[in-house]
């Protein structure tokens, strides 16, 4: 419904601390367990991996694909939870090194194209509707590697193949600049809007736009919302916080920059994002040096940043910005909202 947010998760942010230079802090909570901190947290959807779902699915067969994720529906259920997304965890494998639609081995692109439908099957019997792809390895270390045209052209096929093949689902791309690549194909908004239009449904292939993701290309993550509005392609969000061009850092949303957070909420607010049912999804990590029995907190703060951010959205004194706007004052209009995010 308008104006009212439910919001999600993957069981992927809550976890163990490990990061590229030291091993796990904490100990891990088996997936039972965190499904039933969601509804304490205050979330009601769940994202998931098609393997966060089902474990070493490439060593299982399809039928036992979907009887596993099925009792995985059974146990949402019971918890009262949804599934938002499946996503296809495809950077892990060992066929995936060189990428998985665009890698440069038939064989592996067609591991990529035979893991899409499995993950498909996992979407139905999960009861939802909706696929995110982040396409983690679909570019290159150096771009003598590969062909960006034929690239191209190999994602959007790929995109084609998921479509046809389920014919209910929707994709939301989720573009990100780089990391672990140097540079990936799919870089931006931009470009994961006009994929779509390469396909047979463009109407069927929007975005999940992640902060931290926008702010690692450079740009304002709530004009990125601002544009995929504007095509009714805003599926989802991954929202959370990034200082500067470092590692994707997935802070808390609003923690580096509260101002910037303002501005995602107000955008999603103003256009009544949520009201055909979209999740205010997170994607964030609890820092490594927080301890086991506070290794949630994250998640919670960033809901109610996020709610506290609605209340000022919808407090700011509209006429006054209107005034300010005709006057061509924003100076004046940097300082109301500088005020107002100060509680003056
Ligand atoms: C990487 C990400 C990913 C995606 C996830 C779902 C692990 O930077 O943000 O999180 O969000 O794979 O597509
Ligand atoms: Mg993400």
């Amino acid at each position: 419904m308008a104006g009212e947010y439910r919001f999600s998760f993957g069981p992927w942010n809550i976890h163990e601390g490990a990061d590229p230079f030291g091993p796990p802090v904490r100990d891990s909570i088996e997936f039972g367990k965190k499904l039933k901190m969601y509804k304490k947290l205050g979330f009601d959807g769940v994202q998931f991996h098609d393997d966060d779902a089902v474990p070493d699915m490439d060593n299982l067969g399809p039928e036992q694909i979907v009887k596993k994720a099925k009792e995985v529906h059974s146990m949402l259920e019971s918890e009262g939870l949804v599934a938002e997304f499946v996503a296809p965890r495809l950077w892990e494998d060992a066929r995936t090194i060189d990428g998985a639609y665009t890698s440069n081995d038939p064989a592996c692109r067609q591991y990529a194209r035979d893991r899409s439908r499995r993950m498909l099957d996992i979407v139905d019997a999960l009861g939802t509707k909706l696929v995110v792809v982040w396409y983690a390895r679909e570019g290159t270390y150096i771009r003598e590697a590969k062909d960006s045209k034929v690239a191209v052209g190999q994602i959007a096929e790929a995109l084609n193949d998921m479509l046809h093949y389920n014919t209910e689902v929707k994709i939301a791309i989720e573009p990100k600049p780089n990391e672990p690549m140097d540079q990936t194909y799919i870089p931006t908004t931009g470009h994961a809007v006009a994929i779509g239009y390469l396909t047979d449904y463009p109407d069927r292939v929007g975005v999940n736009i992640e902060t931290a993701h926008v702010v690692l290309a450079g740009l304002d993550p709530s004009d990125e919302m601002g544009f995929a509005l504007a095509y009714n392609k805003l599926f989802s969000v991954h929202l959370n916080d990034q200082n500067g061009l470092k590692f994707d850092e997935d802070r808390a949303f609003g923690a580096v920059d509260l101002r910037r957070a303002f501005n995602q909420v107000r955008i999603l607010d103003q256009h009544d994002y949520g009201k055909d049912g979209q999740f205010v999804g997170l994607d964030v990590k609890a820092m490594r040096t927080q301890k086991q029995e506070v290794a949630t907190k994250h998640l919670a703060n960033s809901r109610t940043i996020f709610l506290r951010l609605v209340e000022l959205v919808r407090s700011l004194d509209k006429n006054k910005v209107e005034k300010l706007i005709q006057q061509r004052d924003y100076e004046e209009l940097d300082m109301l909202i500088i005020n107002h995010l100060m509680g003056k």
